[in-house]
């Protein structure tokens, strides 16, 4: 059997795209509550207020300016708000999860559920319950959660008034928040990430700073380290059986060629992503930073003890999304930042209609890169086909599209384990119900096992209905992964 017995099959989400309810149970706002839908052909923007009232936009890629506040316009149709409502539907839900034998739900929390503003000594106790009854409910159906502490959102309180994570304070705020899930979730949740995508973070709604200069982006991204390492340190004292992990998107990284200039080149641009890593699961910053650093003329500002903090704070495995592959170039700007359109062609593979290249070999090939850098186990906690989906009139659909897509991965994830003895501990694909899509904000680009009756401009009822993928991925999980035939 290449996977072990107690291998985690399961599926993942995010609070912002999958919960909805966020006026609810006493919630405050999170910085994802403000950014608009977008499309194939039009990125999402978020929508500010300028300190002289005007209204402005800005994509993942712009910053928001000096003073601007995270706003929302009246009449608009924000995603977010109510995603597929998972906050009215969580027992359905998991229901079809338990259906499907799922062993883990990956699933995060809504910072701003807990601290509505994030700087709150106490929690909000209507949004401590709420995670309490989902997380009981897993529990009857023998599911293990997978909780992500910190996925793209902060709370807009601490955007606005404090510019996210480029203050200190952030570091303390968040870990009061760590330190409260870890307590009260004690016995219910054992397998814990920090922050999801950690090194695709740098803009406005996941690090809350308001400009995108060299110096904040590095002085925050530190917080954001020390952030997660605090949140190990406190998770393993308050229950030592607790797994915590880091999670970054690692696509693998291909030289365009063997000259020896290109083959250095994809050295340095897969550390963009190693970073991270290397932090989390080292516990120190990696020479070839502190040497960009010293190029930059930047001078990270620090405290005492900051050291021993991040020393103290390694993680327990590696979470990594893995989507598409890209190639690189000596010259050509290729940055791994969830979309391709940067990126160097690859002609030997095909491309989803959202122009992501499909190369199931890659999640192999991370596998191997990361487990013989870091010993340390892998989960996939992310993976999956976006894709438009055809209801037929009888209300079944038909999506062998997807469950091709996923028997390739986890063909090349069972290599992985069978022929390179990689540990790995999970497989948990994206969106295993439909839900809003992160990059684009529709709700068209489909990852899930489960449809859910909604569209892109937020009509629909929210009804839930099995996919072919649901009855194929049934049978994957019964078999621990030795048919995955269709
Ligand atoms: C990752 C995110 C997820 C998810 C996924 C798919 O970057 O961690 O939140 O959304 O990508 O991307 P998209 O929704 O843009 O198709």
């Amino acid at each position: 059997m290449p996977f072990a017995e107690n291998f985690m099959w399961g599926g993942a989400t995010a609070a912002n795209q999958y919960e909805g309810g966020y006026q609810e149970g006493g919630r405050g706002l999170s910085t994802m509550d403000v950014r608009l839908p977008g499309s194939r052909q039009k990125r999402r923007a978020a929508s500010f207020i300028q300190p002289d009232g005007t209204i402005t936009f800005a994509t993942r890629f712009e910053p928001a300016g000096k003073g601007a506040r995270g706003y929302m316009i009246p009449g608009r149709y924000y995603p977010s708000h109510t995603a597929v409502d998972f906050y009215h539907h969580w027992k359905e839900d998991i229901a079809l999860f338990a259906e499907m034998g799922f062993k883990c739900f990956r699933m995060s929390i809504s910072w701003s559920r807990l601290f509505p503003r994030g700087d709150e000594e106490k929690p909000n106790l209507e949004g401590v319950a709420f995670y309490r009854n989902v997380f009981e409910e897993l529990q009857k159906h023998h599911i293990e959660p997978l909780v992500t502490l910190n996925h793209f959102e902060l709370p807009m309180f601490l955007a606005d008034e404090y510019d996210g994570w480029l203050d200190r304070r952030t570091v303390g705020y968040f870990a009061r928040f760590t330190e409260v899930c870890f307590r009260e979730y004690k016995g219910l949740v054992r397998y814990w990430k920090t922050f999801n995508e950690i090194n695709v973070m740098k803009d406005w709604t996941k690090l809350g700073t308001k400009d995108f200069e060299y110096a904040t982006i590095e002085q925050a991204v530190y917080h954001v380290l020390l952030g997660s390492a605090e949140a190990v340190r406190i998770g393993h004292e308050i229950d030592p059986d607790n797994m915590i992990g880091m999670m970054c998107a690692y696509g693998a990284m291909y030289p365009v060629d063997c000259d020896p200039d290109n083959y250095m080149n994809n050295i340095q641009a897969l550390h963009q992503i190693q970073f991270f890593c290397d932090v989390q699961c080292r516990g120190y910053y990696p020479a070839y930073k502190l040497k960009e650093f010293e190029r930059n003329h930047f001078v990270l500002q620090k405290q005492d003890g900051d050291e021993e903090i991040l020393r103290k704070g390694t993680v327990d495995f590696i979470g990594f999304s893995y989507y598409f592959s890209a190639v690189t170039k000596a010259g050509a700007d290729v940055q791994m930042n969830g979309d391709q359109s940067h990126a160097v062609e690859n002609p030997y593979l095909t491309k989803t209609e959202w122009g992501w290249s499909l190369d199931p070999v890659g999640i192999r090939v991370v596998c191997n890169e990361l487990w013989d850098r870091y010993q340390k186990p892998v989960w996939i906690v992310e993976n999956g086909l976006g894709a438009i989906d055809h209801v037929e009139e009888d209300g079944s659909i038909h999506d062998q599209y997807r469950i091709e897509y996923l028997a390739k991965h986890i063909a090349e994830l069972k290599k992985a384990v069978e022929l390179d003895g990689v540990e790995v501990l999970g497989y948990t694909p994206w969106g295993c119900i439909d839900l809003i899509s992160a990059g684009t904000g529709e709700m068209s680009k489909r990852y899930g096992f489960i449809y859910v009756d909604l569209d892109d401009e937020g009509h629909g009822t929210f009804r839930r209905s099995r996919k072919d993928s649901f009855y194929w991925y049934q049978k994957v999980i019964a078999t621990n992964g030795e048919d995955l035939s269709w």
